[in-house]
């Protein structure tokens, strides 16, 4: 039902007639009494005009082995267009207007977060792809009340990796996350900084956040209520928060630390140029062996972390195409292919190290050291037939032990499955084996309709009787809509 106007005017060439005409039509919209119905989306062009906003690094303090971070929710107000600065948007973030900034610790040290919520609602901070005990994993049902603060602390005791946080407050997450509030987590280790990848962060080490926003003809962001079968998808694609930048290249091998933090939107990721890519890391860290791609299918919450060469003067544009879902209604969503940030390399660049991914050390689990095998059956708004619920314990694991988890769809809309507290591999997808970008570590993984996965895992170091992880599909609406479920780790199972 959205006109998608951005879509069809995100062209360089935008005329002053093509900006009218977008707004005299939301105008028409909002006369013909549209309320309650989808709004019009504001035709907003990528202009490329303003350098690619890269999230700061969130300062930290350490006190032998803690370093401890503050985190502040709050609203702001942000220019979200580039090009663009009389368009004012209402935004959440973390220490800023929108987004947050990124955390980084090493392995081994006991991270402590004091996390302050200055919002006018309740939200709680979670920790996407962290190991971590249920009580920190800041899940629905550690809330942090307005005015509230709340501290979370563990010891990180996985490898390098690109992790993120989001709120996870039960029936509100899309709103909040769609409001601008995300941030990154990396974690780093002694065989991922001796390496030799790219590691300058903001220059040769660069992360992206990647997300769309449906923007109303003012600029405001927009949930949109039943429009399509995949949740708010929206015309406006944001690199770190903006729409329409460009990076200035000033090396020839550039690491790229993807997120997918959409709310519904699936992306299929390719240069504009068809230029190939090689893939080193996915949700859960390095992988064992690099994957030269041209194009990476990624679903809300996924990560990526991606090696890009350049030669001077090169220039390409980082977009998204309609993503294949084979089989998948996607009711109204308009998926139309768009651009997130444009490459420009300088004239001379600095050249590339040698690098080489670490020795994998994390044991590979095997189906035959499976305790027992789960089902979890995907039909929206379902996992195993029944919706979330707060007070009800969908599974009992007990602690050190290695599960297969049989994930199938029997629904028509595509949805993905992410598991709190573990990393996991995926055995085989329809009895064949992954593809490669999907063999590393993964805490997240798309699922189709029709489609059978297989994944395993072990959970370690933490059980508690009382607060359960979260299981559920990523795709927000779905989630807020209670396709989720609740595990407990306990000593006994
Ligand atoms: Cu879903």
């Amino acid at each position: 039902m959205p006109a998608s106007l951005a879509n069809e005017t995100s062209g360089r060439g935008l005329s002053r007639r093509g900006l009218l005409l977008g707004s005299g039509l939301a105008g028409v919209g909002a006369a013909l009494g549209l309320a309650g119905c989808t709004p019009r989306q504001a035709a907003f062009p990528a202009l490329g005009t303003a350098p690619l906003p890269v999230p700061p690094l969130a300062p930290s303090r350490l006190s032998g082995n803690r370093r401890s971070f503050l985190l502040t929710a709050g609203t702001g107000e942000s220019r979200l267009i580039a090009g663009r600065p009389e368009v004012v948007t209402p935004t959440m973030g973390y220490n800023g207007a929108s987004l947050g900034p990124t955390l980084r610790a090493r392995q081994g040290e006991l991270v402590r977060v004091e996390v302050r919520n200055d919002l006018a609602e309740t939200t709680t901070l979670h920790w996407h792809g962290m190991h971590l005990p249920a009580a920190m994993d800041g899940g629905p049902h550690t809330p942090i009340a307005a005015g509230r603060t709340r501290t979370a602390e563990w010891q990180l005791r996985q490898p390098a990796a690109t992790l993120w946080y989001h709120p996870h407050p039960h029936g509100q997450t899309e709103a909040q996350v769609l409001n601008g509030l995300a941030g990154l987590f990396i974690v780093d280790d002694d065989a991922s900084l001796r390496s030799g990848l790219p590691s300058e962060y903001g220059v040769d080490d660069l992360p992206l956040i990647l997300q769309d926003r449906f923007l109303d003809a003012t600029g405001r962001i927009v949930r949109v209520e039943g429009d399509n079968a995949l949740g708010t998808i929206g015309g406006t694609l944001l690199a770190n928060g903006v729409s329409g930048t460009h990076v200035e290249v000033t090396a020839a091998l550039l690491r790229l630390r993807l997120l997918n933090g959409c709310s519904g939107r699936f992306l299929d990721l390719r240069f504009a140029d068809g230029r190939p890519f090689t893939l080193v890391g996915t949700d859960g860290g390095l992988l064992g062996d690099p994957v030269e791609l041209d194009r990476l299918l990624l679903s809300p919450g996924e990560r990526a972390e991606i090696l890009v060469r350049f030669r001077p003067g090169d220039r390409t544009v980082l977009r998204t195409e309609r993503p294949q879902l084979p089989g998948t209604a996607v009711g109204g969503a308009d998926l139309t292919p768009g651009d997130f940030v444009e490459f420009r390399a300088a004239g001379s660049l600095r050249p590339s190290a040698p690098w080489r991914l670490p020795t994998e050390r994390r044991t590979v689990p095997s189906a035959a050291q499976a305790a027992r095998t789960r089902s979890f059956e995907l039909r929206m708004p379902f996992i195993n037939g029944r919706p979330m619920d707060l007070n009800r314990i969908d599974a009992v694991v007990r602690l050190g032990d290695t599960e297969v988890w049989e994930v199938t769809s029997s629904d028509v809309m595509a949805h993905n499955f992410h598991v709190h507290d573990v990393q996991f591999r995926v055995l085989d997808i329809d009895g064949a084996a992954p593809p490669a970008e999907l063999a590393g570590w993964k805490d997240t993984v798309p699922v189709l309709p029709g489609q059978r996965l297989r994944l395993i895992m072990r959970f370690e170091d933490y059980a508690d009787d009382r607060v359960p992880y979260m299981v559920h599909c990523h795709l927000l609406r779905h989630e807020d809509a209670g396709m989720m479920g609740q595990f407990l780790v306990t000593a006994d199972g």
